[in-house]
């Protein structure tokens, strides 16, 4: 291929992707699965890598590359970024509404109306259609650039869409963290015992201030425009509503809120109809915004100090309420998390009665320095459970009680561990603890753990509900009279899994081992567990030091796996399963020889066409060990599609790189 036509080839790839990204971040309506969407990423990446002189600045593949900066410089706004007046009540609106009439002389106002989003204000500036600079609000007339970071928002384009811009434009909006990436965000922090975030709009603003793109660019931002700044042409349309068409029209992502609505009326409705949807909206606002939708009519109000006369921000009722903590109890979740919950005093918060509060975990519970009897600040965000925002200390009564993690799960009455350095606590009752009943049962049946044939989880669930079945074991004295009295059961699927209940008895140890969902123990490591201790027994009897003598298992898995073997009654369900026939052939230690990859080391890199848990299961059952990182002691890297900067280490390290035909050659050798 001459060099033009690759050059055109990738061009052609960048204006499928973005527009790609319009249907999906502006229109909300994509054309294209994200795997296509993936894949069209993919060949534009191969491409460039393969002539990086081919690669463009506003090239998608180009978002996240920017290295991490000391300090953000500073940016003036030659317009300012201007505030907004705020209307607590009806009756503020009436009176804003009424200003504007006497100024403008008019009876009837059309005003322009959007969701007030809870974010962070910015100013993205494109010439000639590219994005070159991306500044935070500041002071309104001086911000910082943050551009690295406001490249890695896939709402953003780095190119505006058609043609015809004006060859300045500078667009304003507010980027914001949707409630879901927000709640899943907090939730990876929790879990590894980091700082969690308050509400979505610190969140968005700590991930836009990083000095490091890259940790940026894996936080769910998003944006919306409502307004520009400096403009090399005179307007985009006559009134705000028409202006912000064009906007869209140039691929930025505009409110699907935005409404005409006319005179007083029509923003009291629009507020009362927003109050209601406000929840269902997957990202916080606290109010809406109101403007004047004439251009002409905004330039003759002007503005008033640094905020606009025609416009003003009409505000939701406090999403916060005081009350009193009565009591903190425990739940557990579904994977055993044994959650404290604090029961209060019911309260009226943003409409909403609330009962109760979630603590998270005990460190939330220590840092937030809860007690029962305590006066604390309680806040409902949306649809999500409200949280204890925190307490007052000079409220607190002589009677004030400490929290206390309880030593025995609440529901099943198994220990309750939290292991060091994890903030979970947790009960041992796995199989056992009714709480966790239905996933540890899924688990236990499904492909990689027993592989029981038609046991889905819906299937799981009746017989648990229904009470037929306590833990895996009863599964094995399932009758065909039960199973047949079940939804959709005919005779037929009855004996079908009857028949893959039998068949599931003969199984490894391995695999027993796994099914068993000791936390922690996954595919490899019930693997090697096998393998170390060659038999159940030795395993049961294992002290957590033995444990830790095992290749890759550290003092967390230990734990785990010998509380786990501690509690009675998983003991009790290991020997029902026994009982009911469960069986596999004596583990051999294999000798040197059948050990054909012992003292080889992988590292599985990119996409392949099985879960890389399961390669590498297969390559430690030969011996060798497999890890995350590519040094010069790997002897062999296996990549798959759009293998990354592991590939290029083995590369300048020399190491013997394999696809999965070369993988596959390598272990047909071994057999
Ligand atoms: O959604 C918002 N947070 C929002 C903020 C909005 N929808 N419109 C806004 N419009 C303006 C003007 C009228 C000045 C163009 C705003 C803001 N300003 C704003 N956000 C932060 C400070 C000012």
């Amino acid at each position: 291929m001459s060099a033009a036509s690759i050059r055109a080839q990738a061009e052609d790839l960048r204006r499928q992707i973005d527009y790609h990204n319009y249907r999906y971040y502006v229109l909300d309506d994509p054309e294209i699965p994200d795997s296509e969407y993936d894949r069209l990423m993919r060949e534009l990446q191969a491409l460039e890598a393969a002539h990086p002189e081919l690669i463009t600045p506003d090239s998608p593949t180009q978002r996240v590359g920017a290295q991490p900066l000391k300090e953000f410089a500073e940016v003036r706004h030659a317009i300012p970024m201007l505030s907004l007046g705020n209307a607590f009540s009806d009756e503020e609106m009436a009176d804003f509404d009424e200003r504007v009439r006497k100024l403008l002389n008019v009876e009837q106002i059309e005003y322009s109306a959007e969701p007030k989003l809870d974010g962070l204000a910015i100013s993205l500036r494109y010439e000639k259609g590219v994005l070159v600079q991306g500044a935070t609000r500041g002071d309104g007339h001086r911000g910082e650039d943050v551009t690295s970071n406001v490249r890695t928002i896939g709402a953003i384009p780095l190119r505006l869409l058609g043609e015809g811009w004006p060859a300045v434009l500078e667009v304003r909006g507010e980027i914001f963290m949707p409630k879901k990436g927000f709640e899943e965000l907090n939730r990876r922090a929790r879990k590894k015992g980091e700082k969690t975030f308050a509400n979505p709009r610190n969140a968005a603003a700590g991930s836009l201030r990083q000095l490091d793109p890259k940790i940026t660019a894996t936080r769910p931002l998003s944006f919306y425009a409502y307004g520009w700044g400096e403009l090399s042409v005179e307007k985009l349309g006559d009134s705000y509503s028409d202006a912000m068409a064009v906007i869209k029209e140039y691929g930025l992502p505009v409110s699907p809120e935005l409404k005409v609505v006319q005179g007083l009326q029509g923003c009291l409705d629009y507020f009362d109809a927003m109050a209601r949807k406000r929840d269902s909206l997957d990202y916080e606002i606290d109010g809406v915004v109101f403007k004047v939708n004439d251009l002409q009519q905004q330039e003759r109000l002007g503005f008033v100090s640094r905020a606009p006369r025609w416009a003003i921000a009409r505000k939701f009722p406090a999403q916060e309420a005081l009350t009193v903590v009565k009591d903190v109890e425990f739940q557990v979740g579904r994977t055993g998390a044994v959650t404290p919950v604090a029961r209060l005093d019911p309260v009226e918060v943003g409409g909403v009665t609330v009962r109760n509060a979630t603590l998270h975990n005990m460190d939330e519970v220590k840092k937030k320095d809860v007690h029962i009897g305590d006066t604390v600040y309680v806040r409902r965000a949306g649809d999500v459970i409200p949280e204890i925002v925190r307490v007052l200390p000079e409220r607190r009564p002589k009677t004030a009680q400490e929290v206390v993690l309880p030593k025995h799960c609440p529901v099943c009455g198994s220990d309750v561990i939290k292991p060091e350095g994890e903030a979970v606590a947790r009960c041992t009752g796995g199989l056992y603890c009714p709480a966790q009943r239905k996933e540890a049962i899924k688990h236990f049946a499904s492909r990689r753990a027993m592989d029981i044939e038609g046991l889905g989880d819906k299937l799981v669930e009746q017989l648990v509900e229904q009470e037929l079945i306590h833990d895996p074991a009863d599964l094995y004295s399932l009758t065909r009279q039960q199973l047949m009295g079940l939804e959709r059961m005919g005779e037929k699927s009855a004996q079908n899994l009857l028949d893959a209940l039998e068949r599931s008895k003969e199984t490894t140890l391995a695999h027993f081992l796994y099914a068993l969902g000791i936390r922690e123990v996954g595919e490899a490591t019930s693997q090697t567990l096998a393998q170390q201790f060659g038999s159940l027994e030795a395993l049961e009897k294992a002290s957590e030091e033995e444990l830790q003598e095992t290749p890759d298992i550290g003092p967390i898995v230990a734990a785990h796996i010998a509380a786990f073997f501690h509690q009675p009654h998983n003991r009790e369900v290991i020997d029902k399963l026994l009982q009911a026939g469960i069986h596999w052939p004596a583990v051999e230690t294999p000798s040197e020889e059948e050990l054909p990859l012992k003292g080889k080391t992988f590292v599985l890199t990119g996409s392949l066409s099985r879960p890389r848990s399961e390669i590498k299961v297969e390559l430690q059952a030969l011996g060798a060990k497999v890890t995350g990182s590519v040094s010069k002691n790997t002897d062999y890297v296996v990549a798959g599609e759009a293998a990354g900067s592991k590939l290029d280490k083995a590369r300048d390290l020399g190491v013997t790189i394999l696809d999965e035909d070369g993988l596959k050659i390598l272990l047909a050798s071994t057999a």
